[in-house]
């Protein structure tokens, strides 16, 4: 997909204010600090759309980014911070639990983990917990750059066991820095938001 647009929405607290205009969307969830905002920059080539954040688990809304008016990214604050009381925590959780399980325009969720460590106990339950309601899933290992070539394969291979993937589900290895995964990450989105797919331009940046 060549990207000729793409802009922030709107930080939603509230389901009142999701985007109401029906286009696809793709969201992103892992827990705080995994790579998410970066993540969004590096595909839509941008350097600072999604903020990347020195204070973890301060994004406390669904962040909106709308593509060429075709289709929207919605960045899922991180979970597995301390530093928010259990009301705010239980509360907030409902929100994105109602978003993950009744949300029509989601068609993706991009789960990242970070690929130099086994997923934690809470990236098991949230995959679970995805798979468990039939929601499309596509796990996403960041920060590859971070590994040596010889490296990868293990590392993905204990992604998949420790998470339990089964075997035709795709693993993308993904780096934010070197642009590693980009290509095939698109064009699984593509596919999943039912859009034409086009290798993206490299220039838009
Ligand atoms: N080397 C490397 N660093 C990365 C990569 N992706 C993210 N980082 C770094 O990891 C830190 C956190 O990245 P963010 O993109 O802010 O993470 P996030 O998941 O959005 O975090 P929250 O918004 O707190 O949930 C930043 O210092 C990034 O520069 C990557 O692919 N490679
Ligand atoms: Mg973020």
């Amino acid at each position: 997909m060549k990207i000729k647009s793409s802009e922030f929405v709107i930080s939603a607290v509230s389901p009142k204010q999701y985007p109401d205009d029906g286009l696809p969307e793709i969201a992103l969830a892992g827990r705080s600090n995994v790579g998410k905002s970066s993540l969004i920059n590096k595909l839509l080539l941008r350097k600072n759309l999604a903020r990347t954040s020195s204070q973890p688990g301060k994004t406390q809304q669904l962040n909106y980014y709308r593509i060429n008016e075709e289709l929207f990214f919605v960045d899922v604050p991180g979970y597995g911070y301390a530093k928010v009381s259990k009301t705010e925590r239980e509360a907030w959780g409902r929100m994105i639990e109602n978003y993950l399980r009744e949300r029509e325009p989601l068609k993706l969720v991009l789960q990242l983990v970070d690929l130099r460590h086994p997923p934690t106990a809470l990236d098991v339950s949230m995959y679970e917990w995805l798979s468990h309601y039939g929601i499309p899933i596509c796990i996403v290992g960041t920060k590859a750059d971070k590994l040596t070539k010889s490296q990868m394969p293990k590392h993905g291979k204990i992604v998949r066991e420790t998470l339990g993937m089964p075997k035709g589900q795709p693993l993308v290895l993904f780096s934010s820095e070197t642009g590693q995964g980009r290509d095939e990450l698109w064009s699984i989105i593509e596919q999943a938001a039912g859009l034409p797919g086009e290798t993206p331009a490299e220039s838009a940046e």
